[in-house]
């Protein structure tokens, strides 16, 4: 993976570039939101269709020349429909943020209601935190996670909506480790006659593989990030029934969006394909058992887990009760100095604030791309754990940073 062009113009960037290339393939990418795309990905994110400006839809665009634009996007589209089952799919929103904000801009008024799962329990900030925009234009209820058991609360949820009376649930968490149960989601927006947005934003790649149920045909509407487990090109995707096909297109052009970034586009479309092949399962599969791996061994190290443990590609620790000086921050910090990259959570019931949390979330999704098992990520836990145990202590890092640096050599990336 070189970057030859960019070195000759300008040698900081390539430095920036390289730098980035050898700290993925040298350290470990335990952001549950992150991945390690292919090289084939990475080409078509890189092509000259950034030069292309393709304002519209394919076969109807507002600028001449869109010929392999469309091809591109109606591969895209062709792709996502085939992995989700959806009757519609738009690729173009550049974030599942902005997918998500088209799903509002489509179906909501300023000043409707959103009912959406609170941040500190899982949820994201385009679900309706008051430092987004969704806060801000729309009147927000959250509901939370059972503080038991840390499993979504579908009978609280229900009847929150029974007095709250939202327009829209919006439902799909970025930190929530287990399975969700739409249909449960879906009654509670029958109950009160509102839209129900499921985010599949995280699990992406584990509803397109089957190892999570899908959202798709119980949902009104799913949107979800392309890049995440599903491992394609950076952005977002908005699926539907046929019925709102319309509105969902014009609310991300013109309505959100202006061009497309059609090299994005291209990277969806050949990251679609190659989760088409059987070896995706495979994947999917092998992400979810790593994180139970990894989760059994935190927690038999004495990590306490919110909900107990994991049926997805993540575990959420709070540091609380075994390690109370500990903050998510200062574990993170630590973390990274030894060469393990993933980031302090808020937890349910956050006693600390966002900024230096009480918990880390942790995800498999890039390791199990790089080629770990589950006895790998055992491994990976007890580094956690030393690390976490010992976070001052430099010799403790320089040692983990050590068997990092084997594991990662191991299983190679990007040769
Ligand atoms: N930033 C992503 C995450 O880490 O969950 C969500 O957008």
């Amino acid at each position: 993976m070189d970057h030859d062009h960019v070195r000759e113009v300008d040698p900081a960037v390539a430095d920036a570039l390289e730098g980035e290339v050898d700290r993925q393939r040298s350290t470990l990418q335990m952001i549950a939101s992150e991945n390690h795309v292919s090289e084939a990905v990475v080409d078509a994110q890189g092509s000259v269709l950034t030069n292309k400006y393709a304002e519209g839809y394919p076969g109807s665009r507002y600028y001449g020349g869109c010929e392999y634009a469309d091809e591109v996007e109606e591969l895209a589209i062709e792709r996502a429909t085939e992995l989700f089952g959806a009757e519609h799919v738009n690729v173009q929103p550049h974030s599942g943020t902005q997918a998500n904000q088209a799903v509002y801009f489509a179906m909501l008024e300023p000043g409707d209601k959103i009912l959406s799962l609170d941040l500190n329990h899982g949820g994201h900030l385009s679900h309706g935190h008051p430092a987004n925009f969704v806060g801000q234009l729309y009147e927000v209820e959250q509901y939370e996670v059972d503080p038991e058991t840390g499993y979504l609360d579908y009978e609280g949820l229900a009847e929150h909506a029974e007095e709250f009376e939202p327009d829209v649930i919006v439902s799909g968490y970025s930190a929530y480790p287990r399975e969700i149960e739409w249909e449960r989601i879906q009654e509670a927006a029958d109950s009160v006659g509102a839209y129900h947005l499921a985010d599949i934003a995280h699990i992406t790649g584990l509803v397109a593989a089957g190892v999570h149920p899908s959202p798709v045909g119980i949902a009104d509407f799913v949107t979800g990030s392309t890049h995440k487990t599903i491992r394609s090109g950076r952005g977002g995707i908005v699926m539907c029934d046929e019925e709102y096909a319309d509105d969902i297109d014009s609310a991300v052009f013109p309505g959100g969006q202006g061009g497309p970034l059609m090299h994005n586009v291209a990277g969806k479309a050949v990251g679609f394909k190659e989760a088409l092949e059987p070896e995706f399962e495979e994947y999917a599969e092998q992400t979810v058992a790593n994180a139970e791996a990894l989760g059994e061994r935190l927690a038999e190290n004495g990590f306490s887990l919110v909900s107990g443990g994991t049926d997805n590609h993540l575990v959420l620790v709070d540091l609380r009760e075994s390690h109370p000086d500990t903050s998510g921050g200062d574990a993170e910090e630590a973390l990274e100095e030894a060469g393990i990259v993933l980031n302090g959570n808020t937890v349910p019931g956050e006693t600390r604030s966002p900024f230096d949390p009480s918990g880390i979330r942790a995800g498999t999704p890039a390791l199990t791309t790089r080629g770990f098992d589950e006895d790998d990520c055992r491994t990976v836990a007890d580094l956690i754990t030393r690390v976490i145990d010992d976070p001052e202590d430099e010799s403790v890092l320089e040692e983990v940073r050590a068997e990092v640096a084997d594991l990662c050599e191991a299983n190679p990336l990007y040769e």
